[in-house]
């Protein structure tokens, strides 16, 4: 079971009322020990490391949108797929978006990766992920995730620097 939110007091944002203004799903495609990343090339993000996933639009769970997004990005036909954690960011700058997203897990899946405009696939070791290429928040959850743990996060962003960090793991 997944604890209660234990806010922190040097949080910059008051969580307690944080409700989001964007929704989005992301996918961890999982191969023996290799995981799927991408380049990131267009949108929130573009010239990072991620793993495909977007937003979630009307009327999509988040699943239906991960595994579309996924099929858009990388053009794999993805299913099985198992939630791992939610995700809350909340950005002071710009627009102060404040995104929920959805983890999702899975090594089911058929076809090969293929670039696309918006993705450049790859595989990539789970002992060699390129964390310093990513959101800074990743090395926090993501090797929690590709071993097989649950959790939920809420990170204060301002562009591009983490500012505050809370996760909490399944017990
Ligand atoms: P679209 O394809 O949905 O139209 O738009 P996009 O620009 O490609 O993606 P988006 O909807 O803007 O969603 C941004 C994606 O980036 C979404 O999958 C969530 C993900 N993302 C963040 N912040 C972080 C982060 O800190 N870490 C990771 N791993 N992913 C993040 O927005």
């Amino acid at each position: 079971m997944i604890g209660e939110d234990g806010d922190n007091q040097l949080s910059p944002f008051n969580w307690s009322t944080w409700q989001p203004n964007m929704l989005s799903s992301l996918v961890f495609i999982c191969k023996n020990n290799e995981v799927l990343l991408i380049k990131k090339k267009t949108g929130l993000g573009a010239g990072k490391i991620n793993a495909p996933g977007g937003k979630i639009e009307k009327g999509e769970s988040a699943e239906s949108a991960a595994v579309r997004e996924v099929m858009e990005e990388v053009r794999l036909e993805v299913s099985d797929l198992k939630k791992m954690g939610t995700l809350k960011f909340q950005f002071l700058n710009g627009d102060k978006l404040a995104l929920h997203c959805t983890v999702f897990k899975t090594s089911t899946f058929s076809g090969d990766p293929e670039e696309t405009i918006e993705a450049k696939p790859f595989w990539c070791d789970f002992k060699n992920v390129p964390y310093k290429d990513m959101w800074a928040d990743d090395v926090i959850w993501l090797p929690g995730v590709l071993d097989d743990k649950r959790f939920k996060g809420k990170f204060v962003f301002d562009s591009d620097e983490m500012l505050f960090s809370n996760v909490q793991w399944a017990n």
